[in-house]
């Protein structure tokens, strides 16, 4: 393709349309900047010409710079060059936005002299959810289009807004009646040049006066809510500092910003986890695979699980039918998953109608399983035990059509075996959903033995329906999160059985980025959940595990955590978010003197060193047996589902930041104390002798 082609300049009458098309999102690449760089050159030299329109084509206006090229080095024209020449264009320029505009595609916006935007247009600087601010003139344009305490709100949160909203502020200055962006533009071009009107430049615009209380005020709560992220608040100096200065100054503040930024490993981290996400969805062996109709699909189970995945599905589009016990369960499953609809209504992320319509249309509860006869897809979320479970599975083969897939919401049994209880296990998958189910992204695909490529492919397309984000998993115990969480886990169990406080360990741990530590986190799903795992494991457990006893020990004397009011804190009006119990010690002592333990002292770091090295270890036997495919999928499950902090990228991406080497060094040490659990992964010793990371596996490098 030659760059020509990228962008397309061809005038009718007095207005030339400049059109970009560079599939899918329209991204500025090198090619499309030089592209624009030209039509706008093109546009002055156009003695014909006296207006131009800048639109798209394909799905959406400009999504951004083009992200791929971060971390390479920057090939001219650059974007804040372009957007300066496009200002500096002597006839006025109408971007015609449709779709997402973000980022550089905002930039480019600004930059040009009017905006007009067809409805459903959403509009956003999303830089600083990849670590970066907006580098092409955002942070000084933006505010002088629509005020200080706007401007730093979407640049530092980098949320979108939608065309209506844009108009009240002021970014655009009309929002169409029709959906073709290019007719939008034509219309606003002619209503220009009816009235005469020049290019309006916003870099010659009086900049807004800038508070320093309101700016100190911004700085305390990004300080709180961007905890551990250096981009919002390199933001908000950019800003407030650059709107003080003249605007070619304020450029340049804003550029070098930019610069430092892009070296930064919260940036690297971050575009790691974006590109992660989407490679999840890549499936080489699904190439060509055509899924299966999912229009209708079932729900076996309406406790909080089958309830929020009723509700995700029911906001998807879905039509849903529920089946439990009897009809009083049933009613009580409806009136959860109601309450989880207006939930999301009073969120504004469902439309003040919606939730009774989908109730209406497209749901019923039951209490026979025969209505399963008429549904795609069934998800069974039952009670976690696979004797239950392979009952739901028999009955699901003799009720179901032929062809509907048939999944189960299991999250550590062994899929093969309920696939076993059917005479169909090729349509039989795990789709591993996190509670709750309608608001947590992650969806585990768990591909049994024998499972159909078209019934893989037929759950990433539920997840994609869904908004979820769907990673593929093989068959073991606990699949790839749950795995991994034992592990950590069992690592922060042995450091309180031998000296470290449960408080200590969650304070470290929280000081990573997690927004939880495990003891906070077993609190809040359930002390008895553990309990009920480790009592299904105990006869086939190895003498040399050590057994967490005082968390058996707290299951057993009634405190299962915050539905009880005390598991590893204490929960009451006073401390709704828990407390350290006083009694904690006594408990803890106890037991360790019991077990002959002389307890030690644990530092921060060493916390952490052991909490993060038993992840990484496990997360590299996930990989070696082929459990994930990827290193990064490892990474989306822990960031997605287990509050691992995005700007850290994912545990796979730490431990290769950090260096294998030294990752293994530590295995080596802790081993020298307990070489049954600290053994090192065969994947992690190879690497990190070979001086290999754990990324190079995504790519098939090193699998051997
Ligand atoms: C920036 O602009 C910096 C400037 O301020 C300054 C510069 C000096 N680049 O998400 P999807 C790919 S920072 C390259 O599945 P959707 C994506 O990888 C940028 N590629 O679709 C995927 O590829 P594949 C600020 C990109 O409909 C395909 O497009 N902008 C980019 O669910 C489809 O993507 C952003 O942060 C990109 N910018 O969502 C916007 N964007 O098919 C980031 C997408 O091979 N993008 N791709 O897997 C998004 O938020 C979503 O992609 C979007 C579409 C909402 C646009």
């Amino acid at each position: 393709m030659t760059e020509q082609s990228f962008v397309s300049y061809r005038r009718e009458g007095a207005i030339a349309f400049i059109e970009i098309d560079n599939p899918p999102v329209n991204a500025l690449s090198a090619a499309v900047r030089q592209g624009l760089s030209e039509a706008v050159a093109r546009l002055a030299d156009d003695p014909e010409a006296r207006i131009a329109v800048l639109s798209c084509a394909g799905r959406t206006f400009i999504a951004g710079a083009d992200i791929s090229e971060f971390g390479k080095p920057p090939v001219p024209p650059f974007l804040p060059d372009v957007v300066a020449a496009l200002e500096a264009s002597p006839k006025p320029v109408v971007a015609a936005l449709h779709g997402t505009v973000l980022g550089g595609g905002l930039e480019i916006a600004l930059g040009a002299h009017y905006r007009v935007a067809v409805p459903g247009t959403r509009m956003g600087l999303p830089e600083v959810s990849l670590g970066l601010l907006p580098g092409a003139g955002g942070t000084q344009r933006l505010p002088r289009a629509v005020g200080l305490d706007a401007a730093i709100d979407l640049i530092t949160s980098g949320r979108q807004i939608g065309a209506a909203t844009a108009l009240e502020l002021g970014l655009i200055d009309r929002l169409a009646d029709g959906t073709d962006p290019r007719a939008a533009g034509e219309a606003e071009a002619r209503r220009l040049l009816a009235e005469g009107c020049g290019p309006r430049r916003l870099s010659e615009t009086p900049a807004p006066a800038v508070d320093p209380q309101a700016v100190a005020e911004w700085r305390t709560r990004l300080s709180r809510s961007a905890r551990g992220q250096v981009a919002p608040l390199r933001a908000l100096d950019t800003i407030a500092t650059g709107l003080g200065l003249p605007f070619a100054e304020g450029m340049g503040l804003e550029r070098r910003a930019f610069l430092d930024l892009m070296q930064t490993p919260e940036r690297a981290a971050l575009i790691h986890a974006f590109f992660a996400e989407r490679r999840a969805a890549q499936q080489d062996d699904l190439a060509g695979v055509a899924p299966r109709t999912i229009g209708r699909i079932g729900v076996v189970g309406g406790g909080t699980m089958g309830q929020g995945i009723a509700a995700a599905a029911l906001t998807a589009g879905l039509d849903v039918t529920l089946v439990e016990r009897d009809d009083t369960a049933a009613d009580k499953a409806a009136g959860g998953i109601r309450g989880m609809l207006d939930g999301a209504v009073k969120r504004g992320k469902l439309a003040a109608d919606a939730s009774e319509r989908m109730l209406a249309q497209a749901f019923r509860a039951v209490s026979s399983h025969d209505p399963l006869a008429e549904v795609d897809l069934v998800i069974e979320a039952v009670f976690e035990s696979l004797d239950v479970k392979q009952q739901v599975f028999r009955t699901l083969d003799r009720v179901c059509r032929p062809g509907a897939v048939l999944a189960t919401n299991t999250s550590y049994l062994d899929v093969n075996l309920i696939a076993a209880a059917t005479a169909r296990p090729r349509d039989v998958i795990g789709l591993h959903f996190f509670s709750p189910a309608n608001v947590m992204r992650l969806l585990e695909i768990v591909v049994a033995d024998r499972t159909a490529p078209d019934v893989v492919a037929t759950a990433f397309a539920l997840a994609r329906k869904m908004g979820k984000v769907g990673v593929r998993s093989g068959v073991c115990d606990g699949f790839i999160g749950n795995r991994m969480m034992l592990a950590y886990r069992t690592a922060a169990d042995h450091m309180v059985l031998d000296g470290a406080s449960p408080y200590e360990v969650d304070k470290a741990v929280v000081a990573l980025g997690f927004p939880m530590g495990p003891y906070q986190v077993g609190d809040l799903a359930g002390l008895d959940i553990g309990y009920a795992t480790r009592q299904r494991k105990a006869p086939t457990r190895d003498a040399r595990e050590r057994v967490p006893v005082f968390a058996d020990r707290l299951v057993e004397s009634g405190r299962l955590g915050r539905k009880t009011g005390r598991g590893y804190y204490i929960y009451d009006q006073d401390s709704p978010q828990g407390r350290p119990d006083p009694e904690m010690d006594d408990l803890l002592a106890g037991i360790r003197s019991d077990l002959g333990i002389a307890p030690r002292r644990f530092s921060a770091e060493e916390i952490q060193s052991r909490y993060m090295a038993a992840m990484v270890n496990e997360g590299a036997r996930i990989l070696d047996e082929s459990i994930a495919a990827r290193a990064s999928d490892i990474d989306v499950v822990l960031l997605h589902g287990y509050g691992f902090p995005r700007w850290k990228g994912g545990p796979m991406h730490w431990a290769d930041t950090q260096g294998l080497d030294r990752i293994a060094a530590d295995i080596a040490r802790f081993a020298a104390e307990d070489p049954y659990f600290w053994q090192i992964s065969p994947l992690l010793a190879r690497l990190a002798a070979g001086g290999g990371t754990l990324a190079d596996i995504s790519t098939g490098k090193d699998r051997e």
